[in-house]
């Protein structure tokens, strides 16, 4: 259990973010599952997290899925199902609107440099930011919705309907594996470098949602911090990311994000 918010001292952290929002020419964004826990999807770790009763081990590398691809795929498609009923949250839509906010033609008129004003830089694979209506999504972790074969360059987005537990690829007929970035896998390049341009260059950084225990995810915290951004984080709870200082924002970032958005109007 966290301890409970006091509110005055909530609404002055909230005041004093919004502040260095209104500073900042850029915004990066970084959310985690947390983000996505109002719309009733389990996060990873802690109780009643999506790995109990799984060990990590047994279905997020890539060794577990070479060993029991059946028992990877039945843990996966179950979370693709559950997707189909999910709806965004008010988090993700105040996010929606901090992108408006920020990445207006005219902001980006007055921004010489060429740099894009605004990127959400999620390590979700539910699709939520998207749903909600974000534009400049990075998804460092790839995608539920996207699966590519074990063997060729074969790629497709099958959205969230049902998959046999050890589907086929259409090109070759090798097995195929969700698109997703499993523990001592690369991060898809390209986004990482959008990612980490990004980072470098805000002004202001929001962590949501994440324990910020995986990297290199959470190195971009870091990367935030030694570039000067301020460094604003949403969770109910203290996190890895808030003992390396920053300004916490305690609570559901449903509740949160959208009186931090409503601020800037
Ligand atoms: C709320 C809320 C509400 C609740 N509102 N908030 C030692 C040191 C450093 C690094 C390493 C190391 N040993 C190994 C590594 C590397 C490894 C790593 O980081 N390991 C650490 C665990 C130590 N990383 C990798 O392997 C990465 N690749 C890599 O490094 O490549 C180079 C390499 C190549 C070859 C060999 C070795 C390295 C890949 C990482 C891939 C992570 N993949 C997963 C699974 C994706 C597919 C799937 O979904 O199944 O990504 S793991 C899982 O964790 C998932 C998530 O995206 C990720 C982060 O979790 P997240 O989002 O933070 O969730 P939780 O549950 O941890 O936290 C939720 C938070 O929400 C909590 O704080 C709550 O309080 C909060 N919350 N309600 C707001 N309403
Ligand atoms: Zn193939």
């Amino acid at each position: 259990m966290h301890p409970p918010i006091d509110t005055d001292d909530l609404d002055v952290a909230l005041d004093r973010a919004a502040e260095r929002l209104r500073q900042a020419q850029r915004v990066a964004v970084l959310t985690g599952a947390g983000v996505s826990a109002e719309s009733g999807l389990a996060t990873f770790r802690g109780a009643g997290g999506l790995w109990e009763g799984h060990r990590v081990e047994d279905v997020a590398t890539p060794f577990a899925f070479q060993r029991d691809p059946a028992l990877v795929w039945r843990f996966y498609n179950a979370r693709r199902a559950n997707l189909r009923s999910v709806q965004p949250n008010p988090g993700h839509r105040a996010l929606v609107a901090l992108e408006d906010r920020f990445a207006q033609p005219e902001a980006q008129a007055r921004d010489v440099s060429g740099s894009e004003p605004f990127a959400l830089i999620t390590q979700n694979v539910d699709g939520l930011h998207q749903a909600a209506g974000s534009r400049r999504v990075l998804e460092l972790h790839g995608s539920l919705r996207r699966v590519r074969c074990t063997a060729c360059t074969y790629l497709v987005d099958r959205g969230y309907e049902e998959l046999p537990d050890l589907p086929r690829c259409a090109e070759c007929g090798e097995l195929l594996r969700p698109d997703v970035v499993w523990f001592e896998e690369m991060l898809p390049v390209e986004t990482w470098k959008e990612a980490a341009k990004a980072t470098a260059e805000c002004q202001c950084f929001l962590v949501v949602g994440t324990s910020a225990l995986v990297y290199p995810a959470a190195g971009l915290i870091d990367a935030a911090r030694d570039v000067g951004a301020a460094v604003i984080e949403v969770n109910p709870e203290a996190t890895s990311a808030s003992r390396r200082g920053g300004l916490g924002l305690r609570g559901p970032s449903g509740v949160i994000l959208p009186q931090l958005v409503q601020r800037l109007v």
